[in-house]
């Protein structure tokens, strides 16, 4: 298998298993992922971590020798497995964090940003490297990056193709924590900061805020009102309150 899907306590963890190729994203590898989200999907895991195995990469992005010599039917076919791939993760009922333990290129950054949360290992280097194949992002990262780091920055790192470290990815926000030491335990103690709250609660926050980066101010604000009406209906919103007012600790159920 390209990959493994374990269980590291309440969590489950994808680590990428071509350290030979810097991990990078075979078709086949991409098919093992999307498997791999529809059983966390089902689990009852309260966050999903991905890494990458080795001490060189995360992922070096899709797998060049597979993307050479095909037809153009063919090529938008992949990129839209990919983007289709990349996009269930993103709409998974719990959160994710990328562990970014080393080097994330081209569609091994796209993966990341698909992840609810990055946070970088400090040896970590990020970039969107395809201008250099003379070619663009494919696996979403136009339309992601901007979201994430903000229009100028994004057409930087893109039409530059300029490698980013660690530090400086913290800095425009690319990624949310730096990771010194053990990575893993570093990413889960990160979930750990969010993972104790109720799931469909924090399904509604990513749900606002995605919609927030793709609609009029007005119109999100319509959805935050439902959304959180949403939120207000559930048996842990009154959970949360009534322990709030005992001065106690909520017993969050997911429901
Ligand atoms: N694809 C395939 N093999 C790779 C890749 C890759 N992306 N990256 C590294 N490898 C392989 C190398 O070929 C090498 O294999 P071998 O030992 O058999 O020659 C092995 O991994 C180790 O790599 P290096 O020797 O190059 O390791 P270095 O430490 O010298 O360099 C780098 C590490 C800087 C990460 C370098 O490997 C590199 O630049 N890799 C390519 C990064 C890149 O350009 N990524 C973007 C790819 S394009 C993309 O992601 C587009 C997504 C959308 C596509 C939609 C299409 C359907």
């Amino acid at each position: 298998m390209s990959i493994e899907l374990s269980r590291v306590e309440e969590f489950a963890l994808i680590t990428l298993n071509r350290p030979d190729a810097l991990n990078a994203l075979s078709f086949a590898l991409i098919r093992d992922l999307g498997h791999a989200f529809d059983e966390v999907a089902a689990s009852d895991a309260r966050a999903l971590l991905i890494t990458g195995a080795g001490t060189k990469a995360f992922c070096a992005g899709a797998d060049i020798k597979e993307l050479t010599g095909r037809s153009l039917t063919a090529q938008k076919e992949g990129a839209e497995f990919g983007q289709a791939t990349f996009a269930g993760l993103d709409r998974l009922p719990l959160p994710s964090v990328a562990i970014i333990n080393g080097y994330a290129f081209g569609g091994g950054l796209e993966l990341a940003l698909a992840c609810t949360f990055r946070i970088a290992t400090k040896n970590a280097k990020m970039g969107l490297p395809e201008i250099k194949l003379g070619l663009i992002p494919g696996y979403g990262g136009t339309q992601r990056l901007p979201r994430v780091i903000g229009e100028a920055r994004a057409l930087e790192m893109i039409m530059t193709g300029r490698t980013v470290d660690a530090e400086e990815a913290q800095r425009i926000g690319l990624v949310n924590r730096l990771a010194d030491g053990d990575a893993v335990a570093q990413g889960i103690a990160f979930a750990r900061e969010f993972s104790g709250y109720s799931l469909p609660v924090l399904g509604f926050a990513r749900e606002a805020v995605r919609r927030a980066l793709d609609n009029p101010v007005n119109e999100g604000l319509r959805i935050e009102a439902d959304l959180s009406t949403l939120a207000f209906q559930t048996a842990d919103a009154v959970e949360g309150m009534d322990a709030f007012i005992a001065k106690r600790k909520p017993h969050f159920k997911d429901n």
